[in-house]
């Protein structure tokens, strides 16, 4: 890739690994820039205005300069960098089947462990408010939930889409990895720690900060 890589980033955020986990497995150089979201740092005026409008990190930036593009979004991150590259299948219906695989983990498992583990590790309980306290539960219902189907699927199966790693995977691991930060014991399940083994032994693979 000719272009310059540069990744806006909180380096506590699983969201931010997923598209440095993609670029290390790829070998591509990527830059990053910090921010401290517990500060409102991705809040500023600034960044609403250049970097994303949305208020949110991970943002991969492509180029440097007045031509510089701008893309949130975590899973469309790893998109970019991986396109054309052996993490995206060519056939058709193992392409869509990973796209399955991502539209789940940001609706069914990001929102509940994700959420749950910045509560948990960052914010810390006793500062939770009332309404935050009350989706505890819910979200550890659901989250538990996510886990038993992508226990389940994985005993069939060495990655999310069949034999090899896909990006799926990637933005699968993410959260699951350090899902007993937000209070998911990952003992019951046997066969996302053969995967996540199996991830963790892939050349070029980094550790999460
Ligand atoms: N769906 C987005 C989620 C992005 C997101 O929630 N980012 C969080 C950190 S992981 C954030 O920037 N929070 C700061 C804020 O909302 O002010 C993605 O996958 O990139």
């Amino acid at each position: 890739m000719a272009e310059a890589l540069t990744l806006h980033e909180d380096p506590r955020s699983g969201n931010c690994f997923k598209i440095k986990l993609t670029a290390a497995l790829l070998g591509l150089p990527l830059a990053t820039r910090a921010y401290d979201i517990m500060k409102g740092e991705t809040r500023t005026p600034e960044f609403l205005a250049t970097v994303n409008a949305n208020g949110r990190i991970p943002v991969l930036q492509i180029g440097d300069g007045p031509d510089a593009r701008f893309l949130p979004e975590s899973n469309a991150a790893c998109w970019y960098l991986a396109h054309a590259s052996h993490l995206i299948p060519q056939e058709r219906f193992a392409q869509s089947d990973m796209l399955r695989w991502m539209f789940f983990e940001q609706y069914s498992h990001e929102p509940n462990i994700a959420t749950l583990r910045f509560w948990l590790r960052f914010v810390g309980e006793a500062n939770l408010s009332a309404e935050q306290r009350a989706q505890v539960m819910p979200k550890r219902i659901a989250g538990s939930a996510a886990l038993d189907l992508m226990n389940r699927h994985l005993a069939r199966s060495a990655f999310f889409c069949g034999g090899s790693v896909t990006i799926a995977d990637i933005a699968l691991f993410a959260y699951t990895h350090v899902a007993e930060e937000g209070g998911f014991g990952l003992g019951d399940y046997p066969h996302i720690n053969a995967w996540i083994a199996r991830i963790e032994a892939l050349p070029g693979f980094v550790a999460m900060d």
